[in-house]
């Protein structure tokens, strides 16, 4: 997808949008929204300039669909990832009977150890592919698939959400219900 000057862009969004609004001037409302003008300006001053229909473009052709722009345009949010705290105003759903999550060799032994956390990030991310998991552990070295229980956590009172982009959210995962593929 995109040119690689998109995924800039892209890289640029995610992090202001996600981690750090402070460091390109922007405030993130309760939501997790930002003013698309304000973001247009602060991606012109870090030499990323790409005006309203680059904005759009990226949008759309996002490879993850990781951000969303509001009906009327003047608002833009990332749809998920954030560390910094927005209410996305998800709502609990049922989740499949498995769930994967994709990581890598030298997390094993604390993960089977203490379950899946959701370090710096909001919630444990997951995914009901295993292709995606792989690509996620992939980003990391060689990927390890781990299968969790998604059900049965389900029947034991953990939350799950869904993303609009199809990411599976979840506050933690006991090792109990964590299975290496
Ligand atoms: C690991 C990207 C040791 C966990 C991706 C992961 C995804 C533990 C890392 C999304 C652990 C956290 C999220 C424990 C978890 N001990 N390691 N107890 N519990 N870990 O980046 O799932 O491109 O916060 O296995 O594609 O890798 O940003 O999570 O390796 O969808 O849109 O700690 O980020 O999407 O790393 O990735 P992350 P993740 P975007």
């Amino acid at each position: 997808w995109g040119s690689s000057y998109d995924i800039e862009v892209s890289k640029k969004l995610s992090f202001w949008l996600r981690h750090r609004p402070d460091k390109a001037g922007l405030i993130l409302d309760q939501n997790g929204w930002a003013n698309v003008d304000e973001v247009l300006r602060a991606l012109s001053e870090s030499g990323r300039a790409c005006g309203w229909e680059g904005l759009l473009r990226v949008v759309d052709t996002n490879d993850k669909q990781r951000f969303v722009i509001s009906p009327d345009g003047s608002l833009i949010r990332a749809r998920q990832g954030h560390s910094v705290h927005v209410d996305l105003g998800l709502k609990p759903v049922t989740p499949p009977q498995v769930l994967y999550h994709g990581t890598v060799e030298r997390f094993w032994s604390s993960i089977a150890a203490d379950g899946l956390k959701k370090m710096n990030r909001h919630h444990v991310h997951l995914s009901s592919e295993i292709s995606t998991a792989s690509k996620v552990g992939f980003r990391r070295g060689q990927p390890v698939i781990l299968e969790i229980s998604a059900a049965e956590m389900y029947n034991n009172g953990k939350e799950f959400f869904v993303t609009e982009n199809g990411v599976w959210l979840t506050d933690s995962v006991p090792s109990e219900f964590i299975r290496r593929r």
